[in-house]
């Protein structure tokens, strides 16, 4: 069985959709970042970067003791080499995978959250516009000349690393799908192929599955002060709050 400390963004879809796709059974544990679970000591033992998704193989590959892991790419990784799929072994194939995983970790994910926080959370955290002028054109653009790569990617191709679907793609559609919430409702206008591969990507069984896991706890409405703790622990990070966070998980663990 394998723990999945989760809250239902992007980054925690990626891992309940690989294990839909894989049919590995798992259980959930939820980790919900407004409030803080991020910083609680249990999860940082598992995730030192104060950040979900992390999974605990309790039989994991290689043996041994219960094996946990933070990071999405790795943990997608890691569920493609234990279970064989979704990642070739033959060098040339797979390094094909690898880079575009890589890709989305160093490239669409971050500048996707990025473009997110000036768009949408940044008017909850300033009055003034324009503060927010610079950092959105910045991240939106980077977001347009990314969704541009992967549409000539994918103009020539059925999938990200060729004609098979792939951790690749399982890694880069729950933020890639968003592009029309998080950017502008008339994005896929530009870029034809990546909605093509969205569509695609959307019809799978695995895919509706692992999207829709804890999907409800979004909906649920704040209370002000509820907004108030999610607006300081979200948005007000330092290394000052997670030193002291990091201190008080290794008192409760002593
Ligand atoms: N590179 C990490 C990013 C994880 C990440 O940023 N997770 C966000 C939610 S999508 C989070 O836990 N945020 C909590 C916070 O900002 O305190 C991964 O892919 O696993």
């Amino acid at each position: 069985m394998i723990d999945v400390h989760y809250w239902p963004t992007p980054n925690g879809w990626k891992v309940t959709i690989m294990l839909e796709e894989c049919g590995l059974p798992y259980t959930i544990v939820p980790v919900d970042i407004a409030l803080g679970d991020q910083f609680k000591p249990e999860f940082l033992r598992l995730s030192p970067n104060n950040r979900m998704p992390a999974i605990v193989d309790h039989e994991p590959l290689g043996g041994g003791a219960p094996l946990a892991m933070f990071e999405s790419g790795a943990i997608l990784e890691y569920l493609a080499e234990k279970t064989g799929k979704f990642l070739p072994r033959e060098p040339r194939e797979r390094y094909k995978v690898l880079q575009w995983v890589h890709w989305q970790m160093a490239n669409l994910g971050p500048m996707m959250g990025n473009a997110n926080h000036f768009k949408s959370y940044g008017k909850r955290l300033t009055d003034d516009p324009k503060q927010l002028e610079y950092g959105t054109k910045r991240f939106v653009g980077e977001v347009d000349r990314l969704l541009g790569v992967m549409d000539a990617q994918l103009s020539a191709n059925r999938y990200l690393a060729g004609e098979d679907y792939t951790i690749a793609d399982i890694i880069t559609w729950p933020w890639a799908m968003l592009a029309s919430r998080l950017i502008d409702e008339n994005v896929w206008e530009g870029f034809p192929h990546v909605k093509r591969w969205v569509d695609e990507i959307r019809a799978r069984p695995a895919v509706e599955k692992g999207f829709k896991v804890g999907l409800e706890w979004r909906d649920r409405k704040q209370s002000p002060e509820e907004e108030e703790q999610a607006r300081k622990v979200l948005f007000n990070q330092t290394n000052e709050s997670a030193r002291a966070a990091r201190e008080a998980a290794a008192k409760a663990t002593r």
